[in-house]
This record gives structure tokens, sequence and C-alpha cells, in this order.
């Protein structure tokens, strides 16, 4: 799609209330694939006088407009918008409007508003989709009724669906059908959905918590039937969840997932008919891991907590956006926690339970740190809730999705479990059915719990991430220990020209302090009186850009264990000596912080090694971080997803962000050096990991399954980057026998990555094994398109050898993302190779995917995004690569907005 209109910005300040209220809407869908009749038959009253009626449309053709059944003459959309003049112009005055128009589902290669996937129809109407479908208020605050009629030839369509109930379906003449769907709730037009086509599904019923029957259906194409049991089953469970963490139930009687293969993003939370990724649906052992099933529980949780959580109680405007996002992610967070602790509970006990939580969290927040921290600092930082945009579909981020769960988490972590859910009753009883803002859930959290949250409300206005530079003092005559914080954050993105003082976050800081034995010493803050049941671990308010906290009673000086299970999204910068690290990382009783303790100590040492490897000397491996990683591979007391954990070190996009000028070819020797090491130092403990945690029996993908597998398979990794014989001939036996693609997957990625005489067999194997699944396919081309480089052969040529490939094509994003991204944001030393090329490659994607798809090019178009932090020479290309799409004549908004920023 080509655009040349001008960059117009959205201000959050501009915000007005909707001039009209839509009663309720009748849409009739004749669906074509080249042309597909809409009539849209709205009952509107005027709620304010003075305005005219705007609706919104895109690529429509206008064929009929009626006022209270009285032909309009003459109308004309005026680029993206329809002014109606003949309604009235008394408030609360109602009228009912009619307009026909016809769209080209067909030749929608955008994959927003109606589109085709191998020849079904769906929809994609969030953020502003539904106003390719029909005029109208196309805008989350006005919520109504919607009565929706499909029809569809019979025989090529025989599956017709959209949100709420089915009340009516019939035959009708010249071999059509016709279905009609009501949905009682009130929704936003980016809610609504239907699907039509020949697709299949599995079906339960449940009891909900209230003793009502609920339909849950999980419709696919006829040949994945066999694949859905683990999506059912995980909404089973979703459905269980809210009921019981939360007391929210499902409303309606009927509750539908459709899997297509052509999806823009993971899944969509249209009201009662949620529309996903096939990839986080379809799932079977043979084809997906483990790491799929658990994306799957999560985002299918995601998409059903968002009934509540988006659907119910909606955004006034999409500046709110992480109102239901960052709230749901936590939602969804916690859920697989939860589920992760009660699978180790059942295999173990309460401490295995803390332990998968853990792990759980340690996940999240890898993610937060590689992803919402440098997105954070670069050219698109913006606020948790930003204050304008060019293009929405460019703030579905990191920062609103996953910087806003914390946000979320925080209000928990301060006010306590049952205060938060106090929060959420409140903010239910106050705003079901309405259209709400950040600040009214804020509101809501503050008033349940008699609290002032004002100064927490800057996490929502104020970018970037806080950096806590903390010291400590223990004074031996006094026996007090002193804790001095101060934070800072400076602006950021375009907060850097606008003048802004930054002012103190409400930061809840929680900490331990562990004595020389290892052991939580109670904690006591001067003032208070001593409790016959002191704590160990502690939430300090840390409100001031400096505070001090001195706690009583300690004897001598204690380790301080810092912002325990990550309780804000803050840099902590304090001086640990590596002898503290080691033994924070093996005493710390928040299994967070031990983690954490193995992070910085990798993070030290390989920061190190890229120091001496630009000074051209041999990387020096500390071997006290060889001599902490021993005994956790060896420490059996520890569960495997754990030390799973534990053995991932910090990836090359982190440690480049670590930097004051990143060089990703040294961060990549640095890394690889220390791999090796490690590899040939702890090969008989790994080797031992490996044997010991062979999972026999029929597949299982829970958590603690997962994590011996995960476990295993590191171990496999490490050791096949010795190039020991018995380490490959390990790697191709579990490629030959594996029983599951998580055991697969491992052997060949192994065997890829280290150029094992076996792999080009394997591939080959793999490819022919799975051509006929498209989901696997992707891991095929991705495997590869991460690979390093070997001698004369960089990556690049690979990924372009691979473009000419038969199934490969631009226009399935899954497709596109698999092979382009995957090389662009997941492998970086390849792709910031020092003669420019990968961003030439860039360059080109970005254009050619624009012209099918402006949000899928936008996404790509960010992996330059932080082009300023490089050394010159690559900072130099990056830039020309910048400019080289900046002047292209005919750019997206997506992704002129992204290109735009990053060169400002
Ligand atoms: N709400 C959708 C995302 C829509 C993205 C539009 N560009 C999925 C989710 O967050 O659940
Ligand atoms: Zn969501």
């Amino acid at each position: 799609m080509l655009r040349t209109d001008t960059a117009v910005t959205i201000y959050r300040k501009d915000y007005t209330a909707p001039a009209f209220r839509i009663d309720e809407v009748a849409l009739e869908i004749d669906l074509v694939p080249e042309r597909t009749r809409v009539v849209n038959r709205m009952r509107m009253t005027r709620t304010d006088a003075g305005k005219p009626l705007v609706l919104a449309g895109e690529g429509l053709e206008l064929a009929g407009a009626t006022v209270d059944g009285k032909a309009l003459s003459g109308l004309q959309a005026s680029g993206d918008t329809l002014t109606i003049d003949a309604v009235p112009a008394d408030v609360g005055a109602s009228f009912t409007l009619e307009l026909t128009t016809y769209c080209n589902p067909a030749a929608n290669s955008s994959l927003m508003g109606l589109y085709v996937s191998n020849g079904n129809f769906f929809t994609q109407c969030e953020a502003e989709g539904f106003r390719k479908i029909t005029y109208f208020l196309d805008r989350p605050d006005v919520m109504t009724v919607y009565t929706v009629t499909l029809r569809a030839s019979k025989a090529d369509y025989p599956v017709l669906l959209s949100n709420g109930n089915l009340v009516a379906e019939r035959d009708l003449p010249d071999g059509r059908h016709e279905a009609v769907w009501h949905d009682p709730f009130k929704k936003p037009s980016y809610l609504f959905a239907l699907v039509a086509g020949k697709l299949e599904c599995i079906e339960e019923r449940i009891q909900s918590a209230s003793g009502k029957e609920k339909l849950l259906q999980v419709w696919v194409e006829a040949q994945d039937l066999g694949k859905t049991r683990h999506a059912m089953d995980s909404l089973i469970h979703s459905i269980h969840w809210d009921e019981r963490r939360f007391g929210l139930e499902l409303d309606l009687d009927r509750f539908m997932i459709v899997a297509v293969g052509d999806f823009n993003m993971g899944a969509m939370e249209n009201k009662g008919l949620n529309i996903f990724n096939t990839k986080y649906v379809l799932a079977n052992a043979e084809t997906a891991t483990d790491v799929d099933f658990a994306n799957i529980e999560s985002v299918v949780g995601h998409e059903y907590f968002h009934n509540w959580t988006g659907n119910r109680v909606t955004c006034r405007d999409w500046f709110q956006l992480s109102l239901k996002e960052g709230l749901t992610v936590f939602r969804d967070q916690e859920f697989s926690a939860d589920m992760a602790a009660q699978a180790a509970a059942q295999a173990g006990n309460e401490a295995a339970a803390a332990s998968a939580r853990a792990v759980k969290r340690i996940e999240d927040v890898r993610v937060l740190r590689q992803a919402q921290f440098p997105e954070d600092a670069g050219p698109m930082a913006h606020p948790v809730r930003p204050d304008s945009y060019e293009e929405i579909n460019n703030f579905y981020t990191v920062t609103v999705y996953e910087k806003g769960a914390e946000v979320v988490r925080m209000y928990q972590t301060l006010l306590g479990r049952d205060g938060f859910r106090k929060g959420m009753d409140l903010y239910f009883q106050r705003h079901d059915g309405h259209a709400v803002t950040c600040d009214d859930f804020r509101a809501a959290m503050a008033d349940a719990n008699g609290r002032d949250l004002t100064q927490f409300g800057r996490w929502y206005s104020q970018a970037g991430t806080p950096v806590v530079a903390v010291e400590g003092h223990h004074d031996a005559a006094t026996h007090t220990y002193t804790l001095t914080l101060r934070q800072r954050c400076e602006p950021v993105g375009i907060e850097v020209n606008s003048g802004i003082q930054k002012q103190p976050f409400h930061i809840p800081f929680a900490i331990g302090l562990i004595d020389k034995n290892g052991r939580d010493l109670p904690l006591r803050l001067r003032g208070e009186a001593a409790s016959p049941s002191p704590v160990t671990t502690r939430v300090l308010d840390f409100t001031e850009t400096k505070q001090t906290f001195v706690f009583e009673d300690v004897a001598e000086a204690p380790l301080p264990s810092l912002l325990r299970n990550f309780s804000a999204p803050v840099i902590v910068e304090y001086g640990y000596t590596t002898e503290q690290l080691t033994f924070q990382l093996a005493h710390d009783s928040d299994p967070f912080n031990r983690w954490e303790a193995g992070q910085r100590l990798a993070t030290d040492t390989l920061l190190r090694m890229v120091t001496d490897i630009q000074h051209g000397h041999a990387p020096a491996v500390d071997p006290a971080l060889v001599e902490a990683l021993r005994a956790v591979v060896a420490d059996t007391s520890l569960d495997p997803a754990f030390r799973e954990q534990m053995l991932i070190l910090p990836a090359e996009s982190y440690l480049a962000e670590r930097m004051d000028v990143a060089d990703p070819a040294a961060i990549h020797t640095a890394r690889r050096t220390l791999r090796r090491t490690l590899a040939e130092k702890l090969n008989a403990e790994l080797l031992r990991a490996y044997h010991y945690n062979q999972t026999e029996g029929p597949y299982s993908p829970d958590a603690v399954s997962a994590g011996k597998r995960a476990l295993k398979n590191i171990a496999l990794g490490y050791l096949v980057e010795t190039e020991a014989s018995e380490a490959l001939a390990l790697a191709e036996q579990q490629y030959a026998g594996a029983t599951n693609m998580t055991d697969r997957m491992g052997a060949l990625s192994a065997m890829v990555n280290s150029y094992a005489p076996g792999r080009e067999a394997a591939l080959a194997d793999f490819y022919t094994r799975f051509a006929d699944d498209a989901l696997v396919i992707d891991k095929w081309f991705s495997l590869q398109a991460m690979q390093p480089g070997a001698a004369g052969k960089p990556t690049l040529a690979t990924v372009r050898a691979l473009m000419a490939h038969p199934a490969f094509t631009l226009r399935n994003p899954n497709r596109a993302r698999s092979l382009i991204f995957s090389f662009c944001s997941g492998n970086p030393a390849q792709f910031h190779a020092a003669d420019g090329s990968g961003y030439a490659f860039w360059a080109e994607q970005v254009l050619a995917l624009d012209a099918i798809n402006p949000q899928v090019s936008a996404r790509l178009a960010r992996a330059l995004d932080r082009w300023r932090k490089y050394v010159p020479t690559l900072r130099d290309a990056m830039q020309d690569a910048l400019k080289r799409v900046a002047a292209h004549p005919s750019l997206s908004r997506d992704v002129r907005e992204i290109v735009g920023k990053a060169l400002a």
C-alpha cells in the first residue's frame, strides 16, 4: 500500500469526547473475495451540539447512504473521512444512518480490516482496521451492540462466525447461506470480528464458577485438528484461573478461538471470537517445542484475560493502550507462573514451586532488559502512556506491554496481593462497560486501599529506565547498616527537546541483608519496634532523588540483596566484588537474585573480555565465573529449569547496550570464547547434566519436564562447542532418535551453530520431514538466519539464497519474520557485518515489505533504532541506510514515523 500523505501527529492532550453515540448497529456482509458488500445500519444519537458527524473509512467504495430512510445524494468521502451533514442538530436527537460500501478483501495484503488468507475470510480491526470494512466512529470510546448477518457461498465458506451468539442460520438461493450473530455486550469497533471459510473445530462444554454451561471451540483447517488439544486445555485453565484469582467469570455462552496462517501479530482478543496466529494455537509433540507450548498457554491466557481487562473495560483512547495491555500481560505472567508452580509443587515441594515462579520471572525480566530497556533509551522511547503518535500501530511496543506490566506489578508489590485484588474489584465496580484511562485504574488502586498514588503516576508520564545507585555503610559501633539510594533518569526519545523536568519515581525497592553465613538478617528500620516475627525481605518506598534507610541490630557488615525479584523496572548500580557475587549466587534466599548475581558476574567478565579483544589481547575468562557455574551445573538440589537459566549467558544485544560504544564483532568473539571455555572446563558436569535429565515416557509440556529438556539441551549446545567427536555423536543421535520437537530442534541447532559435519544432512532431513508444516519450516528458516557465519560464508549469503527458496514468501508475516527478522534482529554479529551489507539488505527488505504490509515493515524498520550507539563505521553505514529508506517517495505512515524518529 503506497501512501503519500504528510505526517500528522496526534496528541493525547487533544482528546475530545465523541459528538455522537451509536445505540446499536446492524451489519449485513455479503462475502465475495474481490468485492464484498457491507450494509451498515446504525441507530445514532447526537450527544454534543455544533459538531459535524465525521466517520472514518479507508479504501472503501461508497455505494449508497440514507438518513432515516431518505437517500443522501452527492455524498463523497474526502480522503479517509466521510462527513454527513444531513443529521439532526439537537442534542439527544436520534436517527438511523445506513451506508452501503464495497471493499476488496482478496487484494488486502496489509492484513488489517477484512482479508483473505488461504481462501478463508478473516478480520483484524485493532487498532483502526474497522474503517477498512465500513465507515464508522472507529474509536474505542464509541461502544455499541452489534448484530451481524453474514452471507457467502455455502460450498466455499461453510462456516460463518462473528462475535457473540449465533441467533439464526438459513440457506439462501443460488448456493449461498446466511448466519446471524448477536453480541449482547457493548463493544468498541476494534473488537469486531468475522471469520468465514472451510474450518473445523474441537469443542468442549464446561461449567463456569456460577454453574453456567459454556461452549468452547477451537477452529482450524481440517489437517490441523490434531494440534488443537493444548490450546483448548490452555483456554480451560485460563477460564478457571481468572475465576479463582480475580473472581472474573466468562460472560458469554460461547467462546471461540480461530487460527489463521497470515497474521500480523500473535493473536487478537475480539469479543467471544479470538483470532490467533497459527503459531500460538497449533502444537503437538512432534512439531512444537516446549517453548511453543508455553507460549501458546500464555497467549491463549492473555487473549482470554482481555475479556475483562480490555473488553468489558476498555480504553478511552489509544494513548491509554497500556491500561489493557500492561494489565493483561501482568495477568498472563501471573497465570503462567501459577501454572508452572502448580506443576512443580505436584512433582516436588514448595521450594520447587518458588523456583518455578522465579524461572518465569527471570524469563520475563530478560525480555524486558533485552528489548524494552533499549527501546527506552532510543529514538522511539516513550512513556507507558504516550503523549503523541503518528501511527498508533507503532505503539504496540515492549514499553506499553512489558514495562506496562511491570508498572501493574508494582501496584501489587506496594499494596500486597489482597490490596491489589481490592483495587481490581473497585476498578470493575466503577468502570464495567466503559472506556476509561490509566488514571482511572490508578485511582481505583489508590481508593480501594486508602493510599496516595499521585507520585506513582509518573511511571505513566515519564519515559526512560531509572538508574538507582546504591551505597551501603555498616557502623560496627552502633550495629546499624545505612543504605543510601539515589535515582536518576535522563530525558530520552522525544523528551529530549521537550524541556521536561523529570521528577523522581515512586520505586518499590525490595531488599534483604545477608550475613556471612549466607542467612537472611531480620530487617528492622530505625524507629520501628522489634517484631516477634521479623521479615527478611522488605519493600522500601523509595520516592525521593536521594533517600537513606537505616537498619538496626546489624552486628556485622552484611551483603545487600538489592531489588529482590526485580521489584521495579530499574537499573541498579552497586559496586559488588567478584567474591560478593559468587557468595550471593550461592546463598541468596531470593532465587531471582541468585540468578542476577550470576548475570552480573558473567556480564562483568564478558565486558572485560571485549576490552581485551579490542586491545588485541587474548580474552581472559575469570576463573571465579567458571567455578560458580560449575557449582550450579552440579547442584542437583536446584531445579533443572533454574540451572538452565543460570547457564544462559547474557545476550549479545544486552551486552551491546551495556557498552558506551557497541562493538558487535568483539562482543560475539567474547561470548563465543566464554562458551567454548565453559564447555571445556565444565565438560564432565555438563555431560552428567545431559545424561541425568533425559525425559522418559510420553511427552508432556509441563514446566518440570520442559525444565529437564531445557537443561539437557543447553548442556548439549555447550558440549558441541568443543567439537569433540563424542559430543557431535550425541547431537546426531539425539537428532535422529528424537520423539519430540524440543529434542530434535535442540540437537539440530547445536549442530547448525557449531558447523558440525552432520549439519547439512540434518537440515535436509528436517526440511523433508516437515515440508508440509508451515510453522516447522519457519523454524528451519529461522535457525539458518541466526547461525554464526563460517569462513568465507557470511550468514547473509545463506539468507539471500534462502529468499530464493520456493517455500519463501514475503507475504506471509511468519515466514518473513522467520528469515528476515531473525537475521536483522536475532543475529547481531552477522547483521552488523563491517562492510554494511546487512544494512543494505535491511533497507531493501523494509521497502519491499512496506509495499505489501506496512505494519510488518515498520517492525523490521526498528532493527536500526540504536544506530547511534555503534562504532563509527557501523554507525555511519546505518545512518546511510536509514536515509535511503527515508528518501523513498512512497513510504507508509508506519515506516515513515520509525525512520523519521530514528534520524531526528
Ligand atoms: N490487542 C492485540 C494487538 C493488536 C495489535 C494491533 N496492531 C493483541 C493483544 O495484545 O492481545
Ligand atoms: Zn493484549
